[in-house]
């Protein structure tokens, strides 16, 4: 059994797969952020007007048939905010996820959808 604090340090080492393409707006924003946080990323092109987010094999991962997609160990995360959010949540010291008190006012408050957009028009002006 690995203990919680191995357990952590393997966790920062693990590959993350982005699947996405270089014009892609949406897959834009989870590079910029990566970079911003030193996360490395192995990037594969799957391009939307050739089918390729339309296969099986890539419907499997993302049935939205879209990109970005991330991949880490296994676990598949679809849709660019929650993304961001997932990466944002690897660097708690840098509150890009709302700091904790906002985080605490909502189960979904780092998953997307209408809880994140609760959560950004509480938001003062002027903050990320
Ligand atoms: N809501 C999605 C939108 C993703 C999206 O629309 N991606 C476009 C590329 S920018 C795409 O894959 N389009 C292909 C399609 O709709 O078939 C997100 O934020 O990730």
């Amino acid at each position: 059994m690995v203990s919680p604090h191995l357990s952590g340090v393997w966790s920062l080492s693990m590959t993350i797969t982005l699947y996405d393409i270089h014009l892609s707006p949406h897959a834009r924003k989870v590079r910029l952020l990566a970079a911003e946080l030193n996360i490395p990323l192995n990037k594969v092109t799957r391009d939307p007007r050739t089918g390729e987010t339309r296969t099986p094999e890539y419907l499997a991962k993302n049935p939205n048939g879209r990109v970005p997609t991330l991949e880490e160990d296994g676990f598949v995360l679809w849709e660019s905010p929650a993304i961001l959010k997932y990466l944002a949540a690897k660097h708690p010291d840098r509150a890009l996820c709302g700091g904790e008190r906002l985080r605490r006012s909502s189960t979904n408050g780092c998953a997307g959808g209408s809880a994140d957009r609760k959560l950004r028009s509480r938001r003062s002006p002027g903050r990320c």
